[in-house]
């Protein structure tokens, strides 16, 4: 199912081409008392022994590979020693010992960590040291480089200019001194009051100062010794109020979404359905029409840019059950606190693409995002998703400003290859690679946006080829469901080939459900791609007992199998999980896929490797590559035979 070679090449060219790069940067390796070791047969129950006698401290059996094993000497820290270099000979004349191979030493460094003497960064504003979210040099407890990056962009040169992020929600204070020569007065509403000034409105508890503090993250005035910094520092903020009335109606929503796209470059939202872990709504129809003409016809043609975050309900919420999050048209984000966990009210799904940061867990005051406050205040306590959508918008503008080109799709190809691992764990999720090789996680996506990346990456980006959209299948027979007795469907599919809309190279997949039970959120589903990647589509959500409406049609989506090659066998898994016995029916599972037809980023990565290599012609090198491939799958299948 998933070794087909069709598969495997493009997997492999990808491989192969990170192989080579890294191959020609590899840098001059040092000797060292390491020594890989076969032994004949026969000979190794007595490797411990034939190690102290040479001088080593142990033998360590490997794991891979015949009769092999790592000789080590008693202090790992020194390099090779003279006397090591005779007792290696002596070692490879003993007649037990079949082939001794020398380790050589080379640098790894730790994934997004910098010397923070590395970075010179000199602001006047006094919550700037306080916003471990811009550099963390383990302020408030927390892990030292785990960070959005954003002070590399910044010496780049790029620092939001000429961009404008309206902020969705409950006002802005515009009069703030550290927003307001920021503020963008022509692009900003009132839909709550239907006027040109988005002030937030005056509650004794400053419940509304959402907004203000999200506007900070993004905009707020550098070097002005007021409050902290924005990550995009010059970029222009527009206030868009709509949340601060009795009732949302699909009017105010799109009207948000839709106000002044020429405009308006990136919107932020961190609202959406409500998280109470037992919803299922998402956008209605006015506020469909507006996102897609949004990413259709917004910013000149290149799309409007919509950054959501993914949900406060915690692990009893499923964001796939948000249709705002979960929607291909906007940019669903996540947070992690400030030692890589993941905060108690994050939601996870296979729709969220990455992460930004959040308030901690612990109490320490300053693990917050400081940011600006309602009426010309600074506030250390900003909290929840709610606080990470901004930080994305801000990172979103700098990359446009890198590239103002970029289309709504770049930023989310963008998001996928330039976001990081870097030190998040997550104690349920594993980290996987799907099968095209980008690492993703369930809670995290993508991983934390890395500003820097982005920007570099931005400069030198062309936009992705055309999107196609296919119906890979559709399966609408009525299918029982029972504690104990999941239901397992597959659709086989050519993904379109031969059609004007072939599919090859995936983006976002929905699977549309529809399924009824008597108790919606004792479901689960799970659905597995031709290249054996498996996204949890929907988890259980135990506060969720309806037993009436289920899923009508609804399109749960999946970002996790990007890149790959859709054609194959796909695999829906649907079953109940909890204490009591569930019944139900799936009525419906139709697979949409949507991508290119030609390879979104491989001309990017060739260019790379060619300017490495000096090499002239990219066919050459693709010819080469996939005859290396080639003989590489064939001598792994034949040692698999
Ligand atoms: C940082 O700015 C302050 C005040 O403007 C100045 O005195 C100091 O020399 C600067 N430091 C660096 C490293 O640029
Ligand atoms: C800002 O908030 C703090 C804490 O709530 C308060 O003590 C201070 O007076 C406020 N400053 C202004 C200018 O309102
Ligand atoms: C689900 O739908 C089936 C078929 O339409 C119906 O027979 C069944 O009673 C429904 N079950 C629930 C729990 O609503
Ligand atoms: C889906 O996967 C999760 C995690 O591996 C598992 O707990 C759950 O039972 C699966 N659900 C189905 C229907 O297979
Ligand atoms: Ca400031
Ligand atoms: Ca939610």
């Amino acid at each position: 199912m998933c070794g087909s070679p069709r598969h495997g090449t493009a997997v492999g060219f990808i491989v192969l081409l990170n192989a080579l790069l890294l191959a020609t940067q590899a840098a001059e390796g040092v000797s060292t008392d390491h020594l890989l070791v076969q032994l004949h047969e026969g000979a190794q129950d007595e490797a411990h022994q034939l190690a102290t006698q040479h001088g080593f401290h142990s033998a360590r059996k490997l794991s891979f590979g015949e009769g092999l094993f790592h000789f080590y000497p008693q202090d790992t820290s020194k390099r090779r020693s003279k006397r090591s270099a005779r007792n290696r000979q002596r070692l490879q004349k003993d007649r037990r010992v079949k082939n001794v191979v020398e380790q050589e030493g080379f640098d790894r460094q730790k994934r997004g960590y910098r010397d923070i003497n590395d970075i010179e960064v000199n602001m006047s504003d006094p919550l700037f040291t306080k916003q471990w979210y811009l550099i963390n040099t383990g302020q408030a407890d927390g892990t030292p480089g785990l960070d959005l990056n954003v002070a590399e962009a910044w010496q780049l040169g790029y620092t939001g200019k000429g961009v404008t992020v309206a902020i969705m929600d409950d006002g802005i204070d515009y009069l703030h001194p550290d927003l307001a020569s920021n503020y963008n007065a022509d692009a900003s509403y009132d839909f709550s009051s239907n006027d040109p000034f988005p002030f937030p409105r005056y509650t004794d508890d400053w419940f509304n100062s959402h907004g203000t503090r999200c506007a900070g993250e993004v905009s707020a005035a550098a070097n002005n010794n007021i409050c902290g910094v924005g990550v995009a520092y010059n970029s222009k903020v527009a206030g868009i109020r709509m949340l601060d009335q009795p009732f949302m109606t699909d009017i105010i929503e799109a009207s948000s979404i839709s106000h002044m796209p020429q405009v308006i470059d990136i919107y932020s939202a961190s609202w959406g359905p409500t998280d109470d872990g037992k919803t299922v709504d998402g956008p209605r129809e006015l506020t469909l029409q507006a996102m897609a003409d949004g990413v259709n016809k917004g910013r000149g043609g290149k799309g409007s840019i919509y950054v959501w975050a993914s949900g406060d309900g915690g692990s009893y919420d499923d964001c796939n059950c948000d249709g705002y999050a979960s929607s291909m048209w906007t940019i669903s984000i996540n947070s992690a606190i400030n030692d890589g966990r993941t905060a108690l009210y994050d939601e996870s799904c296979s729709s969220t693409l990455a992460s930004t940061f959040s308030n901690g867990r612990k109490r320490n005051p300053e693990a917050g995002v400081a940011t600006t406050d309602l009426y010309g205040n600074c506030t250390l306590r900003h909290s929840g998703t709610s606080a990470a959508a901004p930080e994305a918008a801000g990172v979103f503008a700098l990359a446009i400003e890198a590239n103002p080109d970029l289309t709504w799709r770049d930023m989310q190809h963008l998001s996928v290859l330039t976001s990081k691992r870097n030190q998040l764990h997550d104690e349920v999720h594993q980290w996987r690679r799907n099968g095209v090789g980008l690492e993703f996680n369930h809670l995290f996506g993508y991983g934390v946006l890395d500003a820097g990346g982005m920007v570099k990456m931005s400069k030198e980006w062309k936009t992705v080829p055309e999107r196609f959209h296919c119906i890979a299948g559709s399966i609408q027979d009525v299918h029982k469901v029972q504690s104990g007795n999941k239901v397992l469907l597959t659709i086989n599919t050519d993904a379109c080939q031969g059609k004007d809309n072939f599919v090859r190279y995936l983006e976002h997949v929905q699977a549309v459900v529809t399924v009824n039970a008597s108790r919606r959120g004792d479901l689960t589903i799970n659905m597995t791609s031709p290249m054996a990647t498996k996204s949890l589509l929907l988890s259980r959500r135990p506060r969720d007992d309806d037993a009436k409406v289920g899923f009508d049609k609804w399109p749960f989506m999946t970002s996790h199998t990007w890149g790959e090659d859709p054609r194959g066998t796909w695999v829906m898994e649907v079953g109940f999980q909890g204490d009591e016995p569930q019944r139900g029916a799936l009525k419906e599972w139709t697979l949409m896929l949507h991508g290119t037809q030609s390879a979104p980023y491989i001309d990017q990565i060739v260019r790379d490797y060619q300017s490495k290599l000096a090499m002239s012609k990219k066919e050459e090198l693709e010819e080469e590559l996939d005859e290396a491939v080639e003989r590489s799958l064939k001598s792994l299948l034949s040692k698999n035979n």
